[in-house]
């Protein structure tokens, strides 16, 4: 590479052959290496400049290196890091009030990933149905929805309907069943078969891998009440949704409903570090006693100042709101595209997807590829879906910049 380096020590071409010579081939990136960030931009070692319309699968919705946010994470790093939950520390607690106060719960449980926040739901779901509903030992249902992203684990794995993720992983968990997703009648089937042994319908308000699929209006409130009947809970994975993503706090706050259990991660640090939750009431939440679960890190202090100021970010700067207003013209203005390559333009608040029309074998990681030479990073899921979820910081001008670029960038293709 004989290009001048711009950021950091070593160029694109280099950074790319050392993750593929000493890194496992567990992804197949697209072919831009970043080495800056800032708000909506990030840059790469050469200087070029992109918009990033992945936001890292949305954990990054108060912009790169918001200094609110990095401020918090210096100024607790020079105090306090990490001390376990072996002794009190004097950020945990405040930041459980302010958590627990800023979405209406009554209890948090602390994790890092989003994948542990989902197994802490399974579990505290379980836990409940054998010690407050009764559910015979050993009998315990949870039910999820076909085309389910909830995370990499064992556990979490065996609730997939994607071969991809699944396959020769096995032996899996038993104690799940699969419905299809955005069908109430199918969960009121088969809660009418097993109700009895079933602790817990968990489900995404939007299914993100699934290509951004969105259910019918109302279907997550149907789901609550139809769960209700039943003696079940309602999990809401709003890993993905959740923070203002799609232009409320929380996605169920379109259904005006509080499911039993929700489970935040990604956006709850700002994309600084892995900071995950599981918010719920004090009665389902109190059945999980001392030593019964738990993590290293999970609610280290440090987490605890960056989800606080990560989240003060959402609020002081009304994100949620900007991304409802942000993402209608967002769509309005991409149905407007003369293409026969968009067959649905389809999303929520800033998450939001096109559906790509095979045409003259033009695929969507070839479209990804063309967008970032224009200057704008994109990643497609499944063969024909991509994906655009800007930081929830962008300007309406920038958002109108992104969209001459992917507009420019179709019109090439033609
Ligand atoms: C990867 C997708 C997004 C999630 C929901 C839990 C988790 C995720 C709803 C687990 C994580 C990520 C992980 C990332 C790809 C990505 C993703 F394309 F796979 F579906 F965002 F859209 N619940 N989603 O979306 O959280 O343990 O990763 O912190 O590379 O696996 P995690």
């Amino acid at each position: 590479m004989s290009e001048k380096l711009v950021y950091g020590d070593v160029g694109s071409e280099k950074a790319m052959d050392f993750e593929k010579t000493y890194g496992a081939h567990n992804y197949h990136p697209l072919p831009v290496v970043i080495a800056k960030g800032k708000g909506t931009k990030v840059w790469d070692p050469e200087g070029k400049e992109y918009f990033d319309f992945l936001s890292a699968y949305s954990a990054v919705n108060q912009g790169h290196c918001h200094p609110k946010i990095i401020d918090a994470l210096i100024e607790q790093a020079k105090t306090l890091t990490l001390t376990s939950r072996a002794f009190y520390n004097n950020k945990l607690g405040k930041y459980e009030k302010f958590i627990t106060d800023f979405f209406g719960y009554d209890m948090v449980l602390p994790m890092n990933t989003g994948a542990e926040a989902v197994e802490t739901a399974m579990k505290l779901s379980r836990k409940w149905g054998y010690e407050v509903k009764g559910i015979k030992p050993n009998k315990a249902i949870i039910i999820v929805a076909k085309g389910n992203f909830h995370g990499r684990t064992l556990g979490i794995i065996s609730a997939s309907t994607d071969p991809v993720a699944y396959h020769n992983y096995g032996p899996f968990l038993p104690g799940i069943m699969k419905i299809p997703y955005n069908d109430t009648a199918a969960l009121q089937r088969i809660l009418e078969k097993h109700g009895e042994n079933v602790c817990a319908f968990m489900v995404e308000p939007i299914q993100g891998e699934a290509g951004v699929y969105v259910p019918n209006d109302g279907y997550l409130k149907q789901c609550y009440e139809i769960c209700g009947n039943y003696n079940v809970l309602l999990v809401a994975d709003e890993v993905q949704t959740g923070i203002g993503r799609t232009g409320e706090l929380l996605c169920s706050d379109y259904d005006q409903i509080k499911p039993d259990i929700v489970i935040l991660g990604k956006a709850l640090s700002g994309g600084v570090l892995p900071i995950s939750a599981v918010l719920s009431s004090k009665e389902i939440m109190m059945v999980i006693k001392p030593g019964q679960h738990g993590s290293t890190f999970g609610g280290f202090p440090l987490a605890c100042a960056v989800a606080k100021a990560s989240l003060e970010v959402v609020q002081d700067e009304n994100l949620a709101e900007k991304a409802k207003k942000l993402g209608k013209i967002f769509r309005e203005e991409l149905e407007k595209f003369q293409t026969p390559m968009i067959s649905v333009v389809r999303g929520k608040g800033l998450l939001n997807a096109i559906v790509i029309k095979a045409h003259e074998g033009i695929d969507a990681w070839e479209i990804c590829l063309k967008l970032k030479e224009n200057g704008l990073l994109a990643k497609q899921t499944h063969q024909h879906i991509i994906r655009f979820a800007p930081p929830l910081v962008i300007t309406e001008e920038e958002l109108m910049e992104s969209v001459n670029i992917i507009r420019k960038t179709f019109e090439e293709l033609k």
